[in-house]
C-alpha cells in the first residue's frame, strides 16, 4: 500500500515520475505560471520530461469564473471506523449522534487537556491505506466485471481522501499554505496522496505550546456536542482520543471525472426520520468569537470558503460553528447550511466563488490525467500546486 517510493532519478525512463510544485513568493502570489499550457491545450506526449517543457496550470482565479462544472449528487457507497487504537473497521462503529446545543453554552474546551487526552501519533504517514483497505474489503461490489482476477480494475479515474480535494478547492484563493500531491496510476485508476511540505513539516515542528492546546479544542467540541449512542447524551467527563474516527466513502463525478473519496464525518442527525447519509451528516467547527467587521468579513473570506469546500465535496448539508472566546469558552452556537453559504459572502466585495473553486479543481484532475500516464504500480507523479511540474 506504499504509494510513494524514491527512485532513482536516472532511471526515470523505466518508472517515470513526475513532480510538480508551487511556489509563492514574498507577497504570497503564485508564479511560474504559463497560459500557454492550459491542460486542455496539452498534448499527451507532452507529459514526459524528455519531450519539450513541462506543461502547467494556472491557479489564477479569473481564468476559472465559467459555468459552474457538473458535480453529481455524491452518494455513499460504504464507511469505516479507526478504533482507539487506530485499527480499521468496515463498519460504522465510530459513528456519533448530533444533540445540540443551548445557543450560548459556556462549553469549556480547555477541560480535559492534560489529564484526559489522547493523541494520535501525527508522525505515522497512513497515506491512502485506510482507502485502500476498504477498497479491498468492498472489492467484490466495486469490480466492473464480477469477481474478476485480484486486482480489478475500478469504475473511476480518481482515488483520494476529501481533505486534499478540498485543498485543491480553495487553491485559487490559498495564498499561504502549499501543498504536495503525489499521484500514480493503477490499473487506469489514478491516486492521489499528499506528502507534507517542507513548510508544513517545519510548521508542525515550531508549534507552540498554546497551538497545541487550541488543536485540541476541536475535539473537545465535538465530545460536548456528541452522543455514542442515538439515545444516549454527550459525556464531557470521558477521554478525548483522536485516533477514533468515523469516515464515509463516497462516489460522485466532477464533468467528466468519476470520483471515489473519503473523509472524516463528525456526528449524524440522530432523528431516524433524518434523510440517508450523507444528508443526516453534521460538521462540527470551531472559531473565534465574531466582535468586529472586520473579523466577520475574514471569517467569510477564509473560514467560510474552507467550511463550504469540506463539506460541499461529500454533500453534508451543514456545519454547526460554536465560536469561542480567548479563553476557550464556546460562548454560542450557530448553524450554517452549506446551501445558505454562497448567498451569506454576496455582500463581501471581492470574496471567493464556489465556481472557481470547482472549475480549477476540475481543470486540475485533467491535467493530473494528461500527466501520469504510466500505468504502474510504482510509478507515481509526485505534483505540488501552483502548479509547475518537476521531475525526478
Ligand atoms: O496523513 C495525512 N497526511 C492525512 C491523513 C491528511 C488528511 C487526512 N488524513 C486522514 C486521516 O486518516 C483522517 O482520519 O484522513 C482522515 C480525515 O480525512 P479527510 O476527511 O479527508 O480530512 P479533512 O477534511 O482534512 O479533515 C476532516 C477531519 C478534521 O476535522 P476539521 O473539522 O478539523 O476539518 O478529520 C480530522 C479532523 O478532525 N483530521 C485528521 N485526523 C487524523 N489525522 C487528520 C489527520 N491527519 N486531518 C484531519
Ligand atoms: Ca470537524
Amino acid at each position: 500500500m506504499d504509494q510513494h517510493r524514491s527512485h532513482n532519478p536516472n532511471s526515470s525512463y523505466q518508472n517515470p515520475q513526475s513532480a510538480y510544485r508551487r511556489h509563492r513568493d514574498a507577497g504570497g502570489r503564485n508564479h511560474c505560471e504559463n497560459k500557454r499550457s492550459r491542460p486542455n491545450q496539452q498534448q499527451q506526449h507532452h507529459h514526459h520530461h524528455q519531450s519539450g517543457p513541462a506543461p502547467n496550470l494556472s491557479t489564477r482565479k479569473e481564468l476559472y469564473e465559467r459555468d459552474f462544472p457538473v458535480y453529481k449528487q455524491p452518494v455513499e457507497i460504504g464507511c469505516f471506523s479507526l478504533d482507539s487504537e487506530r485499527r480499521f473497521f468496515n463498519d460504522g462503529r465510530q459513528m456519533r449522534y448530533y444533540v445540540e446545543p443551548e445557543r450560548n453554552p459556556n462549553f469549556d474546551l480547555r477541560d480535559g487537556y492534560k489529564d484526559r487526552y489522547i493523541k494520535r501519533d501525527g508522525n505515522v504517514k497512513e497515506k491512502l491505506d485506510h482507502i485502500l483497505r476498504w477498497i479491498l474489503a468492498n472489492k467484490s461490489k466495486l469490480c466492473s466485471k464480477g469477481a474478476a482476477a485480484s486486482p480489478c480494475a475500478l469504475d473511476f479515474d480518481f482515488v483520494t481522501w476529501r481533505g486534499h480535494l478540498t485543498k485543491l478547492l480553495t487553491t485559487p484563493y490559498e495564498m499561504r499554505e502549499g501543498w504536495l500531491l503525489a499521484v500514480t496510476r493503477f490499473k487506469g485508476t489514478l491516486y492521489i496522496s499528499e506528502v507534507e511540505t517542507e513548510a508544513a513539516r517545519r510548521e508542525q515542528e515550531n508549534r507552540t505550546e498554546r497551538h497545541e492546546e487550541m488543536m485540541y479544542w476541536g475535539y473537545k467540541f465535538e465530545q460536548y456536542t456528541c452522543a455514542d449512542d442515538v439515545h444516549s447524551l454527550p459525556d464531557p467527563g470521558g477521554v478525548v482520543n483522536t485516533n477514533e474516527a468515523f469516515c464515509t466513502v463516497v462516489q460522485t463525478r466532477l464533468a467528466d471525472h468519476r470520483l471515489l473519496f473519503s473523509g472524516e464525518v463528525d456526528c449524524r442527525d440522530k432523528d431516524p426520520k433524518a434523510p440517508a447519509p450523507p444528508a443526516c451528516y453534521v460538521e462540527l467547527k470551531t472559531s473565534a468569537e465574531i466582535c468586529t467587521p472586520k473579523q466577520r468579513s475574514n471569517f467569510h473570506r477564509f473560514k467560510l470558503l474552507k467550511w463550504w469546500a469540506q463539506s460541499f465535496l461529500p454533500g453534508v448539508p451543514r456545519v454547526v460553528a460554536g465560536f469561542k472566546d480567548d479563553e476557550g469558552v464556546v460562548v454560542n452556537v450557530d448553524t450554517f447550511p452549506i446551501s445558505k453559504i454562497s448567498q451569506l459572502i454576496k455582500n463581501e466585495h471581492n470574496c471567493w466563488k464556489p465556481t472557481v473553486c470547482m472549475n480549477f479543481c476540475c481543470d486540475f484532475l485533467s491535467f493530473v490525467k494528461q500527466i501520469a500516464i504510466e500505468d504502474h504500480p510504482r510509478s507515481v507523479a509526485v505534483r505540488d500546486d501552483a502548479v509547475q511540474p518537476f521531475f525526478f
